[in-house]
């Protein structure tokens, strides 16, 4: 964690102060020109040749480079070559007829550089272009033995895994931290073949059918004129497509809800959404929904804070991800099941197993954990990895099926189809991120991008020239042994069946099963996008979908727009709450939290060294905020300060401490600057005191010890109000400190609806 909290001081313009602290730690005073600024000029040989020059045995299947030293020597290869090898003298300038004459064409190094740099890019992805991605590992229980014959799943197989987290709007350069759905897609390179699971941080979807995925997805996106707004869902196009088309209504209401804003990648749940079906050894089948669990919990920003995030650090999730993986708090979840018999009519106590807008309760059917997930390695190079990983839902091994699901369908379709113009060409597969860890003998030839040297003369079956090779797999050891199941005799037709038409049951059930706090949340999120929304009519056609889910939300919304409420249109069917469902009521782990410590020069520093080593010691980030960069002198070690007071924001923070004061009275936190003629100081600085209004107005869990409580009255808080803790000495301020931030945020401090 050490290693995070130097690298987000890096990162802060200003704040960094890891590698050249300030002479003798005086704050203010410039560190001396480091030497090593200038480029080396003499290679130093003998050194090892790049990974991917010396032949493919270095590489690992994922891309990996199998030597330890090798990622951190990608360009350290003793000469500058051009693609085909030869050493170059000059990279800087063009070849000329004399120095002010014309450029000639004969220059190859010139072409072949610009050449190649006008092809970096490829098209991003159609959806979900934006996202983050890690190397893992699969250790499974081996509880799905009994139902899932896949390899993978047997007890105690580790599988290594790669995942990729994404927004669904949004480009490649868009900020993380929008109103969105998650994607959580995971690539199992498993003995048998790979297994990709694609699945959203959001159990249900939009649509029921397949065909409707363009419509949803031009409606969510820009809007085609001004290309306006960048990942957004507010604004006219989606609320007029999910306001006319209700079976969105249920997706919807998850978005609007925190579940739309995660706080991290690594407190997010994942569901496979369709219904799977899994074969075990004897051909018996069993139907499962796939589900992620967070060892970390369930956690989301809120509304104003990712607000301000997508400003002051767009990158905030993928930062978040890829920071806590190299400080060592390895992200975990547990994948889990949740089991129905393979019934002909694929219905569970009413619920259609085959409509995606819909969830199983956790409550009628628990989820089973068949297996964890650790997330330990971050991607060497995120083109060759992150963007060209490409995931598909019917890259499925034995032991794991598809159903009817008339949205899987699609999508059986979609991925494969979509690779053919976004990585140009059919051979994706033999791409080292895309590559099984299985042995490859397909019959696949040829083709744009064909890297694989094939031998033989037979590339097809039967044979006779290539001995007969390669040879069938029996049918208990076969991919792809479609489960014989029944299909009644029926009349091709483009229709849903009856069951698809219920849209406002399992809405109303979400609501229902959410706090007050949270609900409060939903209702500002629906009134903030829809007073984004010009046109009167889709207003009004989504409060007629809300009055269908619940009065008091349809209300609330109602007003918070100018607007009259309308009646429901459709009887309001009882279906209770699922607890499970709620975000709140828990306590969690705090691995990789930030704290933030207020301090400046006059302050207990002492107090604060030892502060700053307890949050280390807790497994979280501790980021040290002072009035300049540099290094603060106290009794013991110098205390390096990562933030200044004009580069924090408390969005940054899980939790604040301030530091106390030594002397009863003594002008910390800048309040000498009062007697300077700046009277918003009198009581310390008045960003300080900013800071501290923020992290309470989002719910944080503030504090400080020991003279500090002047800067919390002066920002409005007071002590002995939930969630401030002002303590004597620093190590209780934390203790009652991280005491509060298990439950994530203060919920008390936010106003519940009215009724
Ligand atoms: Fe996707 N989806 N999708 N989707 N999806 C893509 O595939 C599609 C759906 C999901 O990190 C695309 O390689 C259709 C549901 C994730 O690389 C594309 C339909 C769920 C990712 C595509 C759906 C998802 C994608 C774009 C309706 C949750 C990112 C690039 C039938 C269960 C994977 C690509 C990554 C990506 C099509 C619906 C999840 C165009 C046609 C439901 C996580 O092929």
């Amino acid at each position: 964690l050490k290693a995070v909290s130097d690298k987000i001081a890096d990162a802060m313009p200003g704040g960094g102060t890891k590698r050249e602290g300030p002479e003798e730690g005086i704050p203010g005073k410039p560190a001396p020109v480091s030497p090593q600024l200038a480029e080396p000029v003499q290679p130093v040989e003998p050194l090892p040749p790049k990974a991917d020059q010396s032949g493919p045995e270095t590489v690992s299947p994922t891309g990996q480079p199998t030597g330890a030293d090798q990622a951190r020597m990608a360009q350290s290869g003793a000469y500058l070559t051009t693609a085909q090898g030869t050493r170059l003298a000059d990279s800087d300038h063009s070849l000329k007829a004399g120095p002010r004459g014309p450029v000639l064409l004969q220059d190859h190094h010139l072409r072949e550089k610009l050449m190649h740099f006008d092809h970096e890019r490829i098209p991003e992805r159609v959806v979900h272009a934006r996202g983050s991605a890690a190397h893992g590992v699969f250790q499974s229980y081996g509880t799905a033995q009994a139902i899932s014959k896949a390899a993978f799943l047997a007890a105690d197989v580790e599988t290594p895994v790669f995942v990729r987290f994404s927004t669904v709007l949004g480009s490649r350069g868009s900020a993380d931290t929008v109103r969105d759905t998650r994607g959580f897609a995971t690539k199992f390179y498993t003995e048998e073949g790979v297994f990709d699971l694609v699945g959203n941080n959001i159990p249900v979807f939009f649509i029921q059918d397949a065909i409707k995925f363009p419509d949803v997805i031009h409606a969510g996106k820009p809007h085609p004129d001004r290309e306006i707004p960048q990942a957004q869902s507010a604004h006219d196009t989606f609320w007029d497509f999910v306001s006319l088309h209700t079976e969105a209504t249920h997706h919807t209401l998850w978005n609007m809800s925190d579940r739309g804003i995660p706080r991290s990648y690594r407190m997010m749940e994942g569901f496979g959404v369709h219904t799977f079906r899994l074969v075990n050894a004897q051909g018996d089948t069993t139907l499962v929904k796939f589900h992620w669990k967070p060892k970390l919990g369930v956690h989301s920003l809120v509304w104003e804070e990712a607000q301000l995030i997508n400003g002051m650090d767009p990158d905030f999730h993928r930062r978040d991800l890829a920071d806590a993986i190299e400080a060592g708090a390895f992200p975990q979840w547990e994948l889990g099941i949740q089991t129905f018999p393979d019934n002909d009519d694929q219905m569970f106590e009413g619920i259609d197993l085959l409509d995606p807008t819909k969830i199983v309760p956790e409550e009628l059917a628990p989820v089973q954990a068949i297996g964890l997930l650790t997330l330990n390695a971050n991607p060497s190079n995120f083109f060759a990895e992150t963007e060209q990983v490409a995931f598909h839902v019917g890259h499925l091994v034995p032991g794991i099926d598809v159903t009817d699901d008339p949205l899987l369908a699609g999508r059986l379709f979609s991925y494969l189809d979509t690779q053919i113009t976004r990585l140009g060409g059919p051979n994706f597969p033999q791409l080292p991120i895309n590559r099984t860890h299985a042995p490859v003998n397909d019959m696949l030839r040829d083709g744009s991008h064909q890297s694989a040297v094939h031998r033989g003369v037979a590339p097809y079956k039967p044979n006779s020239l290539d001995g007969g090779c390669p040879f069938f797999a029996g049918a208990d050891t076969g991919a792809y042994i479609e489960v014989p199941v029944e299909i009644p005799s029926a009349r091709k037709v483009r229709e849903a069946p009856a069951s698809f038409d219920d849209h406002f049951s399992q809405p109303r059930l979400f609501w229902q099963s959410m706090t007050p706090v949270e609900r409060e949340h939903i209702i500002a999120a629906y009134t903030f996008e829809l007073s984004k929304v010009y046109e009167q009519a889709i207003k009004e056609r989504v409060l007629q979908t809300l009055a269908n889910i619940d009065a008091e939300l349809c209300g609330e919304v109602a007003a918070g727009l100018g607007l009259q409420a309308p009646s429901a249109t459709e009887p309001p069917t009882e279906v209770g709450a699922s607890p499970s469902l709620s975000q709140i009521g828990k306590s969690w782990p705090l691995d990789g939290r930030t704290v933030g410590i207020v301090t400046d020069a006059t302050t207990d520093l002492a107090g604060v060294a030892e502060v700053r080593q307890a949050v280390l010691d807790a497994g979280m980030v501790p980021l040290v905020i002072a009035p300049t960069g540099g290094r603060l002198l106290g009794d013991k070690d110098p205390v390096t300060v990562q933030r200044t007071y004009a580069a924090a924001r408390s969005v940054e923070f899980d939790a604040l401490l301030l530091a106390g004061v030594p002397e009863a009275g003594a002008d910390a936190y800048g309040a000498r600057d009062a007697k300077a003629g700046n009277p918003r100081a009198a009581v310390g600085d008045p960003r300080v005191v900013a800071l501290l209004a923020e992290a309470y107005q989002h719910g944080k869990a503030v504090g400080g010890w020991n003279g500090a409580e002047r800067l919390f009255e002066a920002a409005g808080i007071h002590n002995g109000e939930a969630g401030v803790v002002i303590a004597t000495d620093g190590p209780t301020a934390l203790r009652q400190l991280t005491a509060l931030m298990g439950t994530h945020r203060v919920w008390a401090r936010f106003p519940a609806p009215t009724s």
